[in-house]
């Protein structure tokens, strides 16, 4: 029942960062569009491999005086994979530790980012070139009030437009950009990439840079995918030059999660030129953040540590919405009072000072293992937090809350009850 979101509600409450002034409202009445970069590891940036850039047009956005980068930002998914990192988008709760939450508590209410962007009167819209019913997607974007999903039915894919899982980035970037100039505005919409992912399967002729050279062709064709991906952003930028979009409004780009797994640690290995240990691995999960204001000048490397929890707090507040009454795990990414503290699904953890992995507490500068007292503190509350926001998902207790006053919905009985307490 409702008493039981009482002990979470207090501890969200007490955790909860005031917006930045600074940034509070920097992309306020724009288009809010969100790219979902396939299996984009922050490894990749800024980084080459024999000899070349691997994503230079990323790289250059973490130059850019209108791009906010974040280097130390984290993916947080399990085993619902991109699903779980659009969870954790909409919704700043964590996803869950078996199963996707997408399939099994899509009847649940939720308070999503979708719906309070609807609220602020935008049009929102999902785009993938996938069947709609993949991870259960049409069912659970009717919970997060998404008005559109344009799935694989809303493309034509010509000759030659198809690789490995479906259409290729370049020609879905370049219509999805034809769909958003026929949206009302301002529209939320989110472009869900397909290219980079395991099997990382590219035509000849897409193939813009050389393969690595590992025991691992996972390993090896990644780099080529990845630097598909990172053209098919620039073509993203391009067509929204071409049809108008691109001045009116903010994009926002995260990494979904891992797209080398553990598997091919020797390999990774050979290209890092050092051993993955446990430390290393946890650092592996860093994925790319950046937040692009054409015109704002707001531009510059933010090396706060942070996750995709905070992905809805951190936007919402850029687009002029309060946050305050919310109930999300995340914490606005530009707000002074950000605490730097992520938790991974599995119950690995990041502070400013530690990387606890593998049972073990490394000293997050030098990876050097360290006295386990330093991270002792923060295990049982890695622990209380994953537990706290699974008794959301799995009570369906959202259905207790009410968002516009942040107050709990609660009979008269469960009232007295804690009046007692
Ligand atoms: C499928 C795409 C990829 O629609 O989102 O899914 P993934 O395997 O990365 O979760
Ligand atoms: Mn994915």
């Amino acid at each position: 029942d409702g008493s039981e979101l009482v002990e979470v509600n207090n501890y969200v409450r007490s955790n909860q960062p005031e917006p930045s002034p600074e940034m509070f409202a920097a992309a306020e009445g724009r288009n809010l569009i969100v790219v979902t970069l396939e299996s984009m590891q922050s490894f990749l940036i800024n980084n080459e491999m024999n000899g070349e850039e691997i994503t230079p047009f990323l790289n250059g956005l973490t130059q850019d005086k209108d791009t906010v980068y974040f280097p130390n930002f984290y993916h947080q998914t399990g085993l619902g994979k991109t699903s779980d990192s659009e969870f954790l988008l909409e919704n700043s709760l964590y996803p869950l530790s078996g199963g996707a939450v997408f399939f099994t508590h899509s009847g649940n209410t939720f308070n999503s980012m979708a719906e309070r962007l609807g609220e602020n009167g935008y049009y929102t819209a999902v785009q993938h070139a996938n069947t709609k019913s993949f991870w259960n997607r049409d069912m659970m974007y009717q919970s997060f009030n998404i008005e559109k999903f344009h799935d694989i039915e809303s493309y034509t894919i010509g000759e030659g437009e198809a690789v490995n899982w479906g259409m290729k980035d370049i020609p879905f970037m370049e219509q999805s950009v034809d769909q958003m100039a026929e949206m009302p505005q301002p529209f939320y919409s989110r472009l869900l990439t397909l290219t980079n992912h395991h099997p990382f399967y590219l035509d000849e002729e897409d193939k813009l840079i050389e393969e690595f050279d590992s025991d691992s062709g996972t390993l090896n064709r990644y780099f080529q995918t990845a630097r598909y991906l990172d053209e098919s952003v620039e073509a993203l930028f391009e067509d929204l030059k071409e049809q108008g979009l691109y001045e009116n409004s903010v994009i926002v780009m995260y990494g979904d999660h891992y797209g080398i797994s553990e598997n091919h640690n020797e390999a990774m290995a050979q290209y890092l030129g050092k051993e993955v240990t446990p430390y290393e691995s946890a650092q592996l999960q860093k994925v790319p953040f950046f937040v692009h204001i054409p015109g704002s000048g707001k531009g510059y490397v933010e090396e706060e540590i942070g996750g995709q929890i905070d992905m809805r707090p951190t936007i919402m507040h850029l687009m002029g919405i309060e946050t305050e009454k919310d109930l999300q795990f995340g914490g606005d990414l530009f707000s002074d009072e950000h605490e730097e503290f992520v938790i991974f699904r599995d119950g690995r953890f990041i502070t400013d000072e530690n990387v606890y992995a593998g049972n073990v507490c490394y000293d997050i500068d030098t990876g050097e293992e360290t006295d386990i007292a330093e991270c002792e503190p923060h295990i049982e509350r890695a622990q209380q937090e994953l537990d706290y926001s699974e008794s959301i998902i799995n009570g369906d207790l959202l259905r207790f809350y009410d968002q516009e006053n942040g107050q709990l919905i609660l009979t008269k009985e469960e009232q007295e009850k804690l009046e007692k307490e």
